[in-house]
């Protein structure tokens, strides 16, 4: 049958226009619903990044594109102190941030680094899954923040300096040390008679290249990806404190969500959070030998010396005050005891 031009052309529009009209509807890519900022003070390079990227991925993939994550690493919308008073009001609806520097908001949050606390991972994840977690948690809660229920992993820190390296208490006798912006940091400086300073980490590097400060502390997993051995000489182990990140959602932003996609969120968020403890871990296990390649001289002092100079410096006892007992008892199940 030979079909006129005219006839090909009108059979070709109806059909065009079926396809169209009778054709699923190709979604464009579909504007987000739910547009979210998500903040931390790490740098890119850091394991909590490279989860957090394949995270947010998943999210948008399972909630069909109805949730957009935005990620923005290493203190790009401002200090963790500014950033905290961000995700109160709503500014970002997402940010990682230390249990001891959320402390400055909900007191109990530092709990998890007292000083020489902790002796292994076993024994933190027992607590932060557990017991010692949920205690905090309900403490976030009331000061209208939600914490995820996984904790992420900063890890156990290390001291760096750039003048000398720390064998003993006696060390730190006016050592000009960083701390994060909180109390117990500052405070447990004070009990080894350091000269400690509060600076956020977005201002750690430059405080160290200018000598403002001769050394800091921090997991080594953050003394690699901070670069921070270019301006530091020695490091030595002292394993001081365990250091987390809850991962916290402004209360109203996080209501604002439908239940359905809450739970999914929930569910990226935390299986993110253990993979990334996974990572870091096994980071700051190997980075030993790769910072001593970088120049960064290691030593690994004895504990014991540290812990009784804090006991007789009456912090242990100080800090089981300001907590309280039922959080204190809650620790000590953890790690025995203290005082
Ligand atoms: O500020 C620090 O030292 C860091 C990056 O470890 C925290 O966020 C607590």
């Amino acid at each position: 049958m030979i079909l006129s031009r005219r006839r090909l052309l009108t059979a070709g529009s109806t059909a065009f226009a079926g396809a169209v009209i009778g054709a699923p509807f190709v979604a464009r890519a579909q504007q987000a619903e739910f547009t979210y900022k998500y903040a931390n003070n790490l740098p890119e390079t850091h394991p909590m990044n490279a989860r957090a990227r394949e995270m947010a991925a998943a999210i948008k993939a399972e909630t069909n594109g109805r949730v957009d994550l935005q990620i923005f690493p290493n203190s790009q919308l401002g200090s963790d102190t500014d950033t905290l008073s961000q995700v109160r009001s709503g500014g970002v609806e997402f940010f990682t941030l230390s249990g001891l520097i959320l402390s400055t908001l909900v007191p109990a949050a530092s709990i998890n680094g007292v000083g020489f606390a902790f002796p292994d991972y076993d024994s933190v994840w027992k607590a932060m899954d557990g017991e010692l977690g949920a205690y905090v948690r309900g403490q976030i809660a009331k000061a209208n923040l939600v914490a995820m229920d996984k904790i992420w992993d900063n890890g156990f820190r290390q001291t760096t300096s750039s003048t000398k390296p720390i064998n003993t208490p006696d060390d730190l006798k006016g050592f000009k040390i960083r701390v994060p912006v909180s109390p117990l940091w500052t405070s447990m400086y004070k009990a080894f008679d350091s000269a400690p300073a509060s600076i956020n980490f977005n201002e750690v590097y430059s405080s160290l290249q200018t000598k403002v400060v001769e050394g800091q502390e921090n997991p080594l997993a953050i003394v690699s990806t901070a670069k921070l051995y270019e301006v530091q000489k020695y490091c030595s182990l002292t394993n001081h404190m365990w250091d987390g990140f809850w991962f916290l959602a402004n209360r109203r932003a996080w209501e604002r969500l439908p239940q359905d996609v809450r739970t999914i969120m929930a569910k990226h968020i935390n299986a993110a959070a253990e993979k990334e403890r996974e990572d870091v871990a096994k980071l700051n296990a190997n980075l030993q030998q790769e910072l001593a390649g970088k120049g960064l001289i290691f030593n690994r002092p004895e504990a014991a010396p540290f812990r009784d100079k804090l006991r007789q410096a009456g912090f242990y006892a100080e800090w089981k005050g300001k907590y309280g007992d039922e959080a204190w008892a809650i620790l000590e199940k953890s790690v025995g005891k203290l005082v």
